[in-house]
């Protein structure tokens, strides 16, 4: 009843002065240019300060197991470039260990849970300069004496933004060395052959 009420009286109000109508519009007109002037003025200066904001993405995985084997791993990726991951793990045998992005950061059931490889191409294992691989392998990573492995990766497959962002999925460690999809096992085009599970951390988003 009220909606239809204030109808009639703007149809009514509409023919008999269309003086106040002109003028109102001149007031919505006037409201109406400052407020998208202040929004082109802005526009510019506010997208590139986000450019800036949001140009380097920075990530981290604390890597954990049931044996003492441990480490960080960070990645960053500055704009759409590759990603660099700085890995620091310990307690490992020495000598290569497989090292790769699982599909999922789950860990409920300890690193079984993070599942298979990263593979968002639907590829089949491989190395990380093969053209055919899981986005999610990283090839080896190698211990030293003291069972450390310290080592610095960049990969074009593991994003920190987008479809294939690598956030929210796992890193795992493993008992023995990935075949690289070349072993001739049975598993190497599916996980390298690389044995167990050692450690797993999830990748979630830090400050830059
Ligand atoms: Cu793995
Ligand atoms: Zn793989």
């Amino acid at each position: 009843m009220a909606a239809a009420h204030t109808i009639l009286s703007f149809s009514h109000a509409n023919p008999i002065s269309p003086i106040s109508s002109s003028s109102f519009r001149g007031v919505s007109l006037s409201l109406h240019r400052p407020k998208s002037v202040s929004f082109s003025a802005r526009a510019p200066s506010s997208k590139k300060a986000l450019t800036v904001v949001s140009a380097a993405k920075k990530a981290v995985a604390v890597l954990k197991g049931t044996s003492n084997v441990e480490g960080v791993v960070t990645l960053i990726q500055e704009d759409s470039g590759p990603t660099t991951v700085n890995v620091c793990i310990k307690g490992l045998a020495p000598g290569p260990h497989g090292f790769h992005l699982h599909e999922f950061g789950d860990t409920t059931n300890g690193c079984i849970s993070t599942g298979p490889h990263f593979n968002p191409n639907k590829m089949t294992h491989g190395a990380p300069g093969d053209e055919i691989r899981h986005a999610g392998d990283l090839g080896n990573i190698i211990a030293n004496a003291d069972g450390v492995a310290e080592t610095t990766i960049v990969d074009n497959q593991i994003p920190l933004t987008g479809p294939n962002s690598v956030v929210g999925r796992a890193f795992v460690v493993h008992e023995l060395k990935d075949d690289l999809g070349k072993g001739g096992h049975e598993l190497s085009l599916t996980t390298g052959n690389a044995g167990g599970r050692l450690a797993c951390g999830v990748v979630g988003l830090t400050p830059v």
